[in-house]
């Protein structure tokens, strides 16, 4: 009896531990209601869209190996999609969300469930919504925790904090899009930019009682969940007097990096560990833009919130001094000197052999003006602003997603025949071209790439001066790259591809390419679907700076995409 009650004890524990552990896959379900909301920011209220009342939306946290279902209401009065960016969507892209890439829009009054796992990746994502401008106001952190009985590749942090940075216009961003569509003029700038959704103390009418704040206890070391949501925006940020270390992007971790700064385009996410160990005080953490184009004319006022020690006794905080607007050699080097944690449990060798080449100019260009007589339009030689890859510019269906007809073999939506080469070879990035009119017009169409399951394609990203120059950064759905090198000029396929990492080059799902320069990234297409790939600025997305591949089924059943869910919006 003395000796059974402990043993049965013991098998008991046991069996909870072995239990817990097979268990630790969990269903995380959550309901988004999607309308609108009054908030006043700036001096002024605006009639926003938001998710479940709140700016931020709400922030979900699951477990690596959990799923993930989320129904979502549109209350709104707008069509909808949710985008739950950086996730690979394993056989389940019915639930990744580009409008008309992967589904057609919830409709107002509407609803749809994304139900999808979570598997292979660990760190901070976000979610956000994907057509027209929606996205300024409908976003929030997605945070994914190692699964049970699993750590992080680095010591426990004490505490941790999403930081989710923004831009807000006090204006209905819908109508501002529309309007820059009507005209084909570039769209009005935004009025702030936001921390956790106010935009600092340093504006008008936001005083520190509705700044973002966040506590911390002298000694202890915190993780900072850095998302760029802006739509627009890459942004510099900083914290007065402390050094952050970089553990990891885009939930993928890395090396630990040490510096005072961050640099972050929208679309991009940077883990990074704070220790509080300056005078118990006030701090300021604050972002300002990083405006890699010339003539930006965009608010140089920061964005703030307050790190806040428990024992501080000023109630004045500390302002860091931010890189200059244009300080393109600081963000280059921390874009660029980020490596991969190549002993990180999700670390896959880079594949060797390469399956498809693929060269792509990315930038801006400008399409036929269009309207009826001969009227002109408001953008450069009163034509429109458009953009482009390899100069095919962008169309999204209207009828079926893409991802639709590609299961239900439907012709007439979408292409498969996106150039692998620039069309016209030109010298890329010399400026003094940026207006010739025999290259700076394009048009538009819905040309796919099509890849054979688990093929292994390379990409040069190469930025071109047409208009301008500018740091785009190109987001691909479904997948993470290897960015393998990255450089100013044209790429140079003798001497750069002498470059290329592949002993720990970090691992992306945003690739910010150099200004006037180019990146070189890789990937294995081991996912069935379609897959959207564009630039995160949503001034340029709906410019038409994007392309999709189709990616074939495999050749067994868990290498192909079932059917859509029986709620899959229609068009
Ligand atoms: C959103 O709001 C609804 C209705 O109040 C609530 O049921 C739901 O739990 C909320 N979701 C989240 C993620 O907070
Ligand atoms: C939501 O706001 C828009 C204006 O932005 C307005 O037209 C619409 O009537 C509002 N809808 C509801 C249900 O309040
Ligand atoms: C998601 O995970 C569940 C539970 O492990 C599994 O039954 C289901 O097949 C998975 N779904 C996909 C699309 O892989
Ligand atoms: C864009 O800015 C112009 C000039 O300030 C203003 O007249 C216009 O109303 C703005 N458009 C929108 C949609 O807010
Ligand atoms: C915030 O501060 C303002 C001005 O200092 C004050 O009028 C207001 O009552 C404060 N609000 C809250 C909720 O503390
Ligand atoms: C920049 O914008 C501000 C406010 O919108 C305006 O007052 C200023 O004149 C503009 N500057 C230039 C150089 O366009
Ligand atoms: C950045 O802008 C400043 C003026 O605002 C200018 O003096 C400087 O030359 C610019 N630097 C670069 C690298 O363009
Ligand atoms: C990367 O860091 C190394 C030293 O840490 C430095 O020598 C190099 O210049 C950096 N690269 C860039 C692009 O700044
Ligand atoms: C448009 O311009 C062309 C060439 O300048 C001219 O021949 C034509 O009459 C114009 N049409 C209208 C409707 O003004
Ligand atoms: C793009 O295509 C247009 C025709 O649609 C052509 O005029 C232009 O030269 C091309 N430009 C480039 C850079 O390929
Ligand atoms: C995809 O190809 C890689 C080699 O490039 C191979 O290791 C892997 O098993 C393949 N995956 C599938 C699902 O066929
Ligand atoms: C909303 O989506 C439906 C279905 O695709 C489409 O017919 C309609 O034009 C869309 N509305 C707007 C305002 O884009
Ligand atoms: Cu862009």
């Amino acid at each position: 009896m003395n000796m059974a009650r402990p043993v049965l004890l013991l098998i008991w524990a046991l069996v909870v531990v072995a239990w817990s552990s097979f268990a630790s896959a969990e269903i995380v379900e959550h309901t988004f209601h999607v309308q609108n909301l009054t908030v006043n920011r700036l001096c002024q209220t605006q009639v926003i869209t938001a998710v479940n009342g709140s700016l931020p939306g709400p922030t979900i946290r699951v477990r690596e190996g959990d799923t993930l279902v989320v129904h979502v209401f549109n209350k709104s009065p707008y069509n909808l999609t949710i985008h739950w960016h950086g996730i690979f969507q394993i056989l389940s892209g019915w639930a990744d969300g580009p409008d008309y890439i992967t589904q057609c829009p919830i409709l107002p009054g509407h609803s749809y469930t994304y139900r999808f796992n979570i598997t292979g990746q660990e760190g901070t994502l976000w979610w956000h919504a994907h057509v027209s401008w929606l996205r300024a106001t409908v976003y929030g952190a997605l945070i994914i925790r190692p699964r049970a009985g699993h750590t992080y590749p680095f010591p426990k942090p004490y505490g941790e904090y999403p930081i989710v940075l923004g831009e807000y216009w006090n204006a209905n961003v819908v109508d501002v899009l529309n309007e820059a569509l009507a005209s084909g003029a570039a769209p009005n700038n935004s009025d702030a930019y936001t921390i956790n959704g106010q935009p600092g103390d340093l504006y008008p009418c936001s005083s520190s009682n509705k700044t973002h704040k966040i506590k911390v206890i002298h000694g202890k070391t915190y993780l900072l969940r850095i998302i760029n949501a802006a739509l627009n925006g890459q942004l510099f940020f900083k914290i007065a007097n402390h050094k952050l270390t970089v553990v990891a992007v885009d939930a993928s971790y890395t090396n630990p990096y040490y510096t005072d700064v961050v640099v972050i385009a929208p679309g991009q996410t940077v883990d990074v560990l704070m220790t509080a160990d300056q005078p118990p005080a006030l701090y300021y953490m604050a972002a300002l833009p990083y405006a890699s184009a010339a003539g930006l004319n965009i608010s140089s006022t920061a964005t703030t919130g307050i790190v806040v020690y428990e024992e501080a006794t000023s109630s004045t905080p500390i302002m860091p001094v931010l890189p200059a607007l244009n300080d393109t050699s600081t963000a280059h080097k921390f874009y660029s000197n980020i490596t991969g944690l190549v002993s990180s449990p999700f670390w896959t060798p880079i594949p060797r052999e390469v399956d498809e080449q693929m060269f792509v100019t990315a930038g801006l260009g400008l399409v036929a003006c269009g309207k009826p007589g001969n009227a002109s339009c408001s953008g450069p030689l009163n034509q429109r602003f458009a953009a482009s890859m390899n100069n095919a510019s962008f169309q999204l269906p209207t009828t079926m997603s893409v991802l639709q007809a590609f299961w239900g073999n439907v012709g007439g939506i979408y292409t498969t025949d996106f150039p692998k080469q620039p069309p016209v070879k030109f010298d890329y990035t010399n400026s003094s071209n940026s207006l010739d009119t025999s290259l700076v017009m394009t048009t538009k169409s819905t040309k796919t790439t099509k890849l054979k399951f688990n093929a292994t394609v390379q990409i040069v990203l190469q930025n071109t001066a047409l208009i301008g120059i500018e740091n785009h950064p190109i987001h691909l759905h479904g997948f993470n790259f290897y960015v393998l090198a990255q450089g100013f000029g044209n790429f140079n396929q003798a001497t750069d591809t002498k470059k290329f990492n592949f002993v720990n080059p970090q691992v992306r799902n945003t690739i910010a390419v150099p200004t006037g320069g180019w990146a070189v990234v890789r990937f294995q297409a081991n996912n069935p679907g379609v897959w959207f790939m564009h630039c995160h600025l949503d001034v340029h997305l709906p410019w038409g700076l994007a392309t999709a591949f189709v990616v074939d089924n495999g050749p067994t059943p868990s290498t192909t995409l079932p059917p859509p869910p029986p709620d899959y919006p229609q068009c």
